[in-house]
């Protein structure tokens, strides 16, 4: 699970990654491709923190990438340290920007260089298919040729992948062709320090469907330098509860189908990355194979149960609220859990 962030030159791309990850992008240089973590806010998580006082605090975390290229084979750069992004966070400047036709201009043009990148790929591979008509085609073959001009039709139309329907064996047939626009995006519009509205205004010219979030980050990056103390306070003196780039980040992990769920104990609180719909033994697999490979039973309980109950396990038991799930149970985000396993 892995994120990269696209956008035009100087766009803010390092400056939102670093406020995200801590990463200093910028100071790495000669660095093509700059990873880092950035820690999933989730009061639910602070809130165990809270009960539990933990030694260790670990929360979820996401995995953003930057690219750092410039010149004639920037793109061949970003498309290689790329290719293997899960999803994709589109910066698009309008700090810079006088107007939301500007703005919008701007967005278009790096999807359609996208649009035209995949295009690229699938007349390529149908030029290929065309020429090799007379012999016997495999299995790949044969779905590609079936595939693909759909994947033509939508793209010559100016139209992401990521809107088409397409069965769940035909996607993961696709994979290997690393399509930029079939995979999900979330925009991120870098506002002016005065005129945070532009984002809405954008969102409303994309539609409901385009995943949208608005962030200053010059602001968001004086903000990043405080010490969490005083960051209270500077948000305060904002008006807002929370600092966009948690949103940015959030939304992120959301956007790639992902959950969490917890473990918690004095010694350490800890929130676990699964994708949605992941059933119990999977779930165990994440702590440790074993956990999966010995799976008995998941002792679980909801956050919202586990807070009414008072918030400890002890009571949730004498209330009867600790659920004891078996194999095929489905783990919900938020939930507690402690794996019951034998090897
Ligand atoms: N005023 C203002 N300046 C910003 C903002 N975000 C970034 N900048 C400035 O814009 C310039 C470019 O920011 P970067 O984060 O390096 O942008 P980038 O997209 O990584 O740039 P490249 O990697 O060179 O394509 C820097 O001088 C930033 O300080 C913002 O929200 N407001
Ligand atoms: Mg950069």
């Amino acid at each position: 699970m892995e994120i990269g962030i696209l956008g035009l030159p100087q766009s803010g791309k390092s400056t939102l990654f670093e406020i995200m990850t801590g990463v200093r992008s910028r100071e790495m240089h000669g660095e093509t491709c700059v990873r880092g973590l950035a820690s999933v806010p989730d009061a639910r998580f602070d809130r165990l923190v809270e009960i539990f006082k933990p030694v260790k605090v670990s929360p979820a975390k996401v995995p953003f990438s930057d690219v750092n290229a410039v010149g004639e084979k920037a793109w061949d750069a970003v498309r290689q340290s790329l290719s293997g992004a899960e999803g994709l966070v589109h910066v698009v400047d309008a700090f810079t920007a006088a107007d939301i036709p500007e703005i919008l201009g701007r967005y278009r043009k790096l999807e359609d260089e996208l649009i035209l990148a995949d295009l690229m790929i699938v007349e390529n591979r149908l030029a290929r298919l065309a020429k090799m008509a007379k012999k016997p085609m495999t299995p790949q073959d044969a779905f590609h040729a079936h595939v693909l001009p759909r994947l033509r039709e939508r793209l010559e139309a100016g139209n992401p992948l990521r809107g088409l329907s397409l069965a769940e064996e035909e996607r993961h047939g696709l994979r290997s062709f690393s399509f930029w626009t079939i995979r999900p995006e979330l925009v991120v519009v870098n506002t002016p320090e005065d005129h945070p509205a532009v984002s809405e205004a954008l969102g409303r010219e994309l539609g409901s469907e385009v995943p949208l979030i608005g962030i200053c980050c010059a602001i968001e990056a004086e903000l990043a330098a405080l010490p969490p103390e005083e960051r209270k306070e500077f948000l305060d003196s904002l008006g807002v509860s929370e600092a966009a780039f948690g949103r940015v980040i959030r939304a992120a992990f959301s956007l790639l189908g992902r959950i969490s769920y917890f473990t918690v104990g004095e010694d350490e609180v800890k929130a676990w990355v699964i994708p949605e719909g992941t059933k119990a033994p999977r779930a165990a697999g994440v702590i440790h194979n074993d956990f999966e490979r010995g799976f008995i039973k998941a002792e679980v309980i909801g956050f919202d149960e586990f807070i009414a109950c008072g918030g400890t396990h002890a009571a949730a038991k004498a209330a009867g609220k600790l659920r004891l799930e078996g194999k095929e149970y489905v783990v919900q985000d938020g939930e507690i859990i402690n794996f019951r396993f034998n090897v």
